[in-house]
C-alpha cells in the first residue's frame, strides 16, 4: 500500500504497482484507509470508565495517570502468590496482521507477567490443524500459478470480496480457457462468476469430498505413481472413499449426485489429460464441528490425482507456514522462567469470563487486556460474552482505535495507532512475500503503538530486562531475522520467499513422514481417527423440528469482520444488517422481503431485515457480519445466535453451524394491522 502525505497528512492510500500480487490494487474497504485514521470518532486520549460497564461513558486521563492505575490494580493480581497472575488474560487476534503489534512486546509484558496464555483459535485453527495433519503445514501451491491452471475449484471462499488478489489470477486462468467451479452454500458475488455453483448444505463438504475420491478409484482416474511414492495410509482411504457412492454424499450435501459425478469427471479428466487442476480452499468451510476433517479430505485430493506434479496443481488454504518467523525472538517465552500458566481458549470466553475459582480451571479471570480484537462483536454466543464483560469484579482494559463494542466495557481505554502511524512487518496468508509497513504519519493525538504502551506498561511494572526497550525498528528486523534481506524490505517494502515453484512435485512433504499423509500416527496417537472422514454438524440440518434453518454469517463485501463498520462510506454500501432467505422458506413462513424478521434459537434473538435472495439456498439463511451491536436492531448482532462448540481439530468456533427458527417481526406485523 502506498500512501500520499501532504503537510504531514495522509490524503490518499493506493496499491503499490511495483507489488505483483498487489498490482496497484487495493479492496474497497482498504481503499478507505484514510477516511478510518481521521474519522472523527477516532480514539485520541487515554479514557477511564465513569458511568456502568456497558455504558460507554468516559472521562480523560493523562497516560501516567492510566498507566500507573493499570500497573498498581495488575501488581495487585500478582502479588498474591504463586500462579496468582493466571488471573490476568490477554484477549487479541490480529487486527492488521502485522507480527509487531501483534504478538510482540505484548507477548514478552505477559510473559513476563505470568498470565494465562490464549488459545488464538477464533479463525482458522481448525483448518490449520487440518493442514498439518495432511500436508505438514500451512503450505501449498503458489498463488501466482492458478492464472495458468486448467480447473479451479473455489471451495468455502468468496474470493472476490475476501481474497482479492487471487481472484485476479482465478480471471487469468479463465481468460485462456480455465473452468472455475465455486463450491459454497451462498450463491456469493465470487458463484456468480464461476462457470458452475454447487451450493451444498453447510459443513457436509468431506462428505463431497469422500465421494469425489469414490469416482476417482471406480473411474481409475488415479496417479498410481504419485499414490505409491509420496502418500501415506492410501489403502486405508481407498476403503473408507468406497463406501461414499455419489447418491449417499448427494443426501447428505443437499444437492443432486450428478453434480458429484460431473465434478468427478472434470477433476479425474485432469490426469489423462496431464493437466494442471487447483483447489483454492478458504477458512470459510472450516467454522463447522467437521472442519478440521473437512480440510483434510480436501486437501488429499491432489495427491491422488497426481496435482502436485505442475506448478499450477495441487490446493493452496494458506501460505502462512512457508513464512520464517522467530516467535521466540519476538515473544520471548523464555520470560516464563518456572511459570507454567493455564491456557484460555478465547473463542470460549463467554463460559470462561464466567467461571468461578476451581481446581481444574484455577482462578477466576480477574483482569482482561485486549488488543486488536473486538471480542463482544465477534465471539460466538454473544450473550454469555456480554455477561462475563459485564461482571462488575473485572478489570478491563482495551487498546482501540475506536470506541467499539468492546470499549463500551472498558474500565480504562488506551488510543492505540493505525497502520499509518506505526512500523510492523507482515506475513501473508496467501501470497509468499514479506512485507514492511512503514509509519507514514505521526501519531493522531495521544495514540501509541500496542508495542509503546507495552513498553510503558512494563515500566510501570517494573520490569527491568532489556528485552523492554527494544524499539519498533528492531523489532521488524527480529521478526525474520537473517532468513528474509530487510534492507530489501527497506527499499521496496516486499520481499519474496525463496520458495520451490512445485513445491510436492516430488513428495517432500513436511509431514513426520515426508508424504502426504491421508493416515495420521499424531492423530491416531491422541485416541482420533488417523484417517479423515465426514464428520457431521454440531446442529445437523433436518434434526430439530424447532430450528429447521441452517445460518451462515460470513463476512459482508465492505467490512474486515468488524473494523470498518464505523466507517460512513462503507456502511453506507451495506445499508444495515441483513438475512438473506430463499424464496420458498420465506412463502413457507409468510416472509415478506424488506421487513424485519426475528432470526432465533435456545442461544438469543437477533432481528435484521430480511431480503429474499437468489443468495440463499433452500434450508440456509445468510445473516451477513459482523456489524456493531450498539449499530443493530436491539443493540445485537448475529453471533446472539452462534455458540461456542468447539470443532473436530483446532479447538475453533463453529460460526457456520447453526440452526435457527426465523419468524416475520411480531411488533411489525401489529403496526401493520
Ligand atoms: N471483505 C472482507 N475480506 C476479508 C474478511 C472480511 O471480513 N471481509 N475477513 C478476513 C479474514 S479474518 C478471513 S479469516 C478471511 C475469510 O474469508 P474466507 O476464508 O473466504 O471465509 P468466509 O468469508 O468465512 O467464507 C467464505 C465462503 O464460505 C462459505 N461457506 C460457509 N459455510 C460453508 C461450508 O460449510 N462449506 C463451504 N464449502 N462453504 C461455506 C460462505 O458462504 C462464504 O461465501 O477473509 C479475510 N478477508
Ligand atoms: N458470526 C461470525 N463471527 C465471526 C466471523 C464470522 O465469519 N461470522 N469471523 C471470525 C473471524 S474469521 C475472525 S478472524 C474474527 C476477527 O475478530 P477480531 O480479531 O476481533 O477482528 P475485527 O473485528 O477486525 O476487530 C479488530 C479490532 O482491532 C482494532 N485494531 C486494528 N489494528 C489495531 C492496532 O494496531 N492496535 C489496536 N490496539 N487495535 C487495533 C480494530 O479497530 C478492531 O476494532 O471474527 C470472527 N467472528
Ligand atoms: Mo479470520
Amino acid at each position: 500500500m502506498l500512501t500520499t502525505v501532504a503537510g504531514g497528512i495522509a490524503i490518499k492510500v493506493q496499491g503499490n504497482p511495483a507489488h505483483p500480487h498487489t498490482d496497484g490494487t487495493l479492496c474497497t474497504k482498504v481503499s478507505r484507509y484514510t477516511e478510518r485514521t481521521y474519522h472523527p470518532e477516532r480514539l485520541l486520549h487515554p479514557l477511564k470508565r465513569v458511568g456502568p460497564k456497558g455504558v460507554g461513558q468516559f472521562e480523560r486521563v493523562s497516560w501516567d495517570a492510566a498507566l500507573q492505575d493499570i500497573a498498581a490494580r495488575l501488581t495487585a493480581i500478582v502479588s498474591r502468590g504463586l500462579d496468582a497472575a493466571q488471573a490476568v488474560l490477554p484477549y487479541s487476534y490480529a487486527g492488521t496482521m502485522g507480527l509487531v503489534q501483534g504478538e510482540s512486546m505484548s507477548a514478552r509484558f505477559f510473559h513476563q507477567l505470568g498470565a494465562s496464555l490464549l488459545d488464538r483459535t477464533i479463525c482458522s485453527s481448525a483448518g490449520g490443524e487440518g493442514l498439518a495433519h495432511t500436508l505438514g503445514g500451512k503450505v501449498g501451491m503458489r498463488v501466482e500459478f492458478f492464472a495458468e491452471s486448467k480447473l479451479i475449484l473455489i471451495w468455502g471462499s468468496n474470493s472476490i470480496a475476501s481474497n482479492l488478489h487471487f481472484w485476479r489470477y482465478a480471471q487469468e486462468a479463465k481468460r485462456q480457457g480455465a473452468k472455475l467451479v465455486c463450491i459454497d452454500p451462498r450463491r456469493s458475488e465470487t458463484a456468480d462468476k464461476c462457470h458452475e455453483h454447487i451450493a451444498l448444505l453447510p459443513g457436509t463438504d468431506g462428505a463431497l469430498a469422500l465421494a469425489l475420491m469414490h469416482e476417482l478409484i471406480v473411474n481409475d482416474w488415479l496417479d498410481h505413481d504419485y499414490l505409491a511414492q509420496h502418500t501415506l495410509g492410501w489403502d486405508l482411504l481407498r476403503e473408507r472413499a468406497l463406501q461414499w457412492s455419489p447418491e449417499r454424499a448427494a443426501g447428505i450435501c443437499g444437492i443432486l449426485s450428478e453434480q458429484i459425478r460431473a465434478l468427478a469427471a472434470d477433476y479425474g479428466a485432469c490426469v489423462a489429460s496431464h493437466q494442471p487442476s487447483a483447489i483454492r480452499m478458504n477458512y470459510g468451510l472450516q467454522r463447522v464441528q467437521g472442519g478440521g476433517n473437512a480440510v483434510r479430505l480436501i486437501a488429499s485430493l491432489p495427491a491422488l490425482t497426481g496435482a502436485w506434479r505442475h506448478r499450477a496443481g495441487g490446493v493452496l488454504l494458506s501460505s502462512s507456514g512457508l513464512f520464517p518467523v522467530n516467535r521466540a525472538a519476538l515473544q520471548r517465552p523464555d520470560l516464563l522462567g518456572a511459570q507454567t500458566p493455564r491456557t484460555i481458549n478465547m473463542s470460549t470466553i463467554g463460559d470462561d469470563l464466567l467461571r468461578p475459582a476451581s481446581i481444574e480451571f484455577g482462578p477466576a479471570i480477574e483482569a482482561l487486556i485486549v488488543y486488536n480484537s473486538n471480542p463482544v462483536a465477534v465471539a460466538p454466543d454473544s450473550s454469555k460474552v456480554v455477561q462475563g464483560f459485564a461482571r462488575e469484579d473485572l478489570f478491563t482494559v482495551v487498546l482501540e482505535h475506536f470506541q467499539t463494542d468492546t470499549a463500551d466495557y472498558a474500565d480504562y481505554l488506551l488510543p492505540a495507532t493505525t497502520q499509518l502511524e506505526h512500523w510492523d512487518v507482515h506475513s501473508s496468508y496467501g501470497h509468499t512475500d514479506a512485507l514492511l509497513n512503514r509509519a507514514a504519519i505521526a501519531a493522531l493525538g495521544e495514540a501509541k503503538p500496542n508495542t509503546q504502551i507495552f513498553r510503558e506498561l512494563a515500566q510501570h511494572m517494573g520490569y527491568t530486562d532489556p528485552c523492554f526497550t527494544d524499539d519498533d525498528q528492531a523489532l521488524c528486523r527480529m521478526a525474520y531475522g537473517d532468513a528474509v534481506n530487510f534492507d530489501e524490505l527497506l527499499d521496496q517494502g516486499f520481499a519474496s520467499l525463496d520458495t520451490p515453484q512445485a513445491p510436492f512435485a516430488h513428495g517432500n512433504f513436511p509431514t513426520p513422514s515426508g508424504r502426504c499423509e491421508f493416515f495420521s500416527a499424531r492423530l491416531a496417537a491422541q485416541g482420533l481417527d488417523g484417517l479423515p472422514d465426514h464428520v457431521p454438524n454440531h446442529e445437523v440440518f433436518n434434526s430439530s423440528p424447532r430450528y429447521p434453518l441452517a445460518m451462515i454469517s460470513p463476512p459482508a463485501r465492505n467490512f474486515l469482520n468488524s473494523s470498518f463498520v464505523n466507517v460512513k462510506s462503507l456502511r453506507d454500501i451495506e445499508g444495515e444488517p441483513l438475512l438473506e432467505m430463499h424464496a420458498v422458506d420465506a412463502a413457507a413462513r409468510g416472509i415478506q422481503s424488506g421487513e424485519i424478521v426475528r432470526i432465533f434459537n435456545q442461544r438469543g434473538v437477533y432481528r435484521c431485515k430480511v431480503e429474499i435472495s437468489k443468495r440463499a439456498r433452500p434450508g440456509v439463511v445468510n445473516a451477513l457480519g459482523v456489524w456493531w451491536r450498539k449499530l443493530g436492531l436491539d443493540g445485537t448482532n448475529v453471533n446472539q445466535v452462534t455458540s461456542q462448540h468447539l470443532t473436530d481439530l483446532g479447538r475453533a468456533p463453529t460460526f457456520y453451524d447453526c440452526l435457527v427458527e426465523v419468524e416475520a417481526d411480531a411488533i411489525q406485523v401489529s403496526s401493520d394491522t
